[in-house]
C-alpha cells in the first residue's frame, strides 16, 4: 500500500473567470507556479500541449520541440518531472466543432498536427503520456454528425498518433458532456472499448476524473476500479462534484468524504502507482479566493488524500471480512461511518 506521487497543472491555479465574469485573481508565472507546487508538495506537473509551447500554432515542428526541450531544462532544475502532455482542442477556430469527429476534413486535419506536436513535446519532456479529454468530440445538436462514423473516426485518430509514434501512450480521459451536450465517449466503459478496438490496446488506457464519473451519475470509485481490472487506470485527476451540474472540479472529498474514502482505498489496495502512477489533481479554487492564498485548494486536497491514505492503513479488514461473512452490511456501513468519523 504505496505513498502516492501528486501532481497538477498549471490551469489549477487560475484567475477564476468563469461563464459569468472575468478574472478576479491576478496570473501567476509559470516558474512561480512550479516553484510553489514543489514546495506544496507536488512531483511533477501536468501538461496540456500550449502550457508546454504557448503559441505553438506559430511555431514549426523543430521550433516546438526545442522550446519543449528548454522548458524539460527548467524542470529538471527544480527535480519536477511531466506527468502528460494533453493536446487542447477545444479553444482554436479550427475545433469549433470539435477535432476528430468535426464534419470538416481541414479541421480533422488540425486536430492531428496538435496531436502529433503532443507527441513531440510529450517526448522531449521525458514521459511517455498523452492525455485525450475529448472536450468537443460529441454533439451540441445531436443530428449534426453521425455517431457511428463519428466514433470510427475517433478511434482511427488514435490508431495515427499509436503509428506516429511506437513508444507512446494515450490516455483517454472520459466525460459525458460539458462544453458539449453529449459525448461520443462518456465513461469508463467507452474508453476500454475504444482501446480493445484500437490497432494496439496495450497503449490505449484511461484516466479517470472523479468529477467527470458523478457527471455521468456514476460512482468515481467504481470507474477507477474498472479500468483497473482491465490493467488500463494509468492516471488521475482527484476531485469532486456536487451532483449533476457543472464541471466543479472541487477540492478532493470536500462534498462526499465516503465516496472520496473509497476512491484512495481502492488505489491503494491496487498498489496504484507502484508502476509510475501519479496521483493527479484536477481541482480549481473557488472564484471568492483572494490573489495570494491560490494554492490552498491543493494544498487542501493533498492533505485529504493524506488523511484518507490513514483511513485506508486503518481499515479493520478483519471486520469487514467477519461481517461480509455474516451479511451484516449494515453493520458493516456503520463500521465504515464510525472510522471516518472518529480517531485515526
Ligand atoms: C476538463 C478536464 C481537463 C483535462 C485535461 O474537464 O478535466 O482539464 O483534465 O485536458
Ligand atoms: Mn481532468
Amino acid at each position: 500500500m504505496s505513498e502516492f506521487r501528486f501532481t497538477a497543472g498549471p490551469w489549477n491555479v487560475h484567475e477564476g473567470a468563469d461563464a459569468f465574469g472575468p478574472e478576479v485573481r491576478k496570473p501567476i508565472s509559470f516558474e512561480d507556479k512550479l516553484k510553489k507546487f514543489k514546495e506544496i508538495g507536488l512531483s511533477g506537473v501536468q501538461f496540456h500541449d500550449d502550457d508546454a509551447v504557448p503559441r505553438m500554432n506559430d511555431l514549426s515542428n523543430d521550433e516546438i520541440r526545442n522550446e519543449a526541450k528548454d522548458l524539460k531544462k527548467l524542470l529538471d532544475g527544480y527535480s519536477m518531472s511531466a506527468e502528460f502532455v494533453a493536446p487542447r482542442l477545444w479553444e482554436d477556430i479550427r475545433t469549433t466543432d470539435g477535432g476528430f469527429t468535426s464534419n470538416s476534413k481541414e479541421d480533422r486535419e488540425f486536430a492531428m498536427w496538435r496531436s502529433f506536436r503532443s507527441i513531440d513535446i510529450a517526448k522531449a519532456l521525458g514521459t511517455d503520456k498523452v492525455v485525450l479529454w475529448l472536450a468537443r468530440e460529441g454533439t451540441l445538436c445531436e443530428e449534426s454528425k453521425n455517431p457511428v462514423k463519428s466514433i470510427k473516426r475517433l478511434t482511427e485518430s488514435i490508431n495515427q498518433m499509436l503509428s506516429y509514434d511506437p513508444s507512446i501512450k494515450i490516455l483517454i480521459e472520459p466525460k459525458p458532456n460539458e462544453p458539449i451536450d453529449r459525448s461520443f465517449c462518456p465513461t469508463m466503459g467507452h474508453v476500454m472499448a475504444v482501446s480493445a478496438a484500437s490497432d494496439d490496446p496495450s497503449r490505449v488506457g484511461g484516466l479517470l476524473e472523479s468529477a467527470h464519473a458523478i457527471l455521468a451519475g456514476l460512482n468515481p470509485a467504481n470507474e477507477i476500479a474498472f479500468a483497473i481490472a482491465h490493467n488500463k487506470l494509468w492516471g488521475v485527476h482527484l476531485n469532486d462534484q456536487n451532483g449533476m451540474k457543472y464541471d466543479q472540479d472541487k477540492t478532493f472529498g470536500a462534498e462526499n468524504l465516503r465516496q472520496a474514502f473509497n476512491q484512495v482505498k481502492v488505489l491503494m489496495e491496487n498498489n496504484y502507482g507502484s508502476k509510475g502512477e501519479y496521483v493527479g489533481l484536477d481541482v480549481k479554487a473557488m472564484r471568492t479566493q483572494k490573489t495570494g492564498d491560490a494554492y490552498r485548494h491543493l494544498e487542501n486536497s493533498i492533505r485529504v488524500v493524506k488523511l484518507l491514505e490513514a483511513k485506508v492503513r486503518s481499515f479493520d479488514y478483519e471486520l469487514q471480512k467477519k461481517l461480509v461473512a455474516e451479511r451484516n452490511y449494515e453493520a458493516l456501513e456503520m463500521y465504515v461511518m464510525e472510522h471516518l468519523l472518529t480517531g485515526n
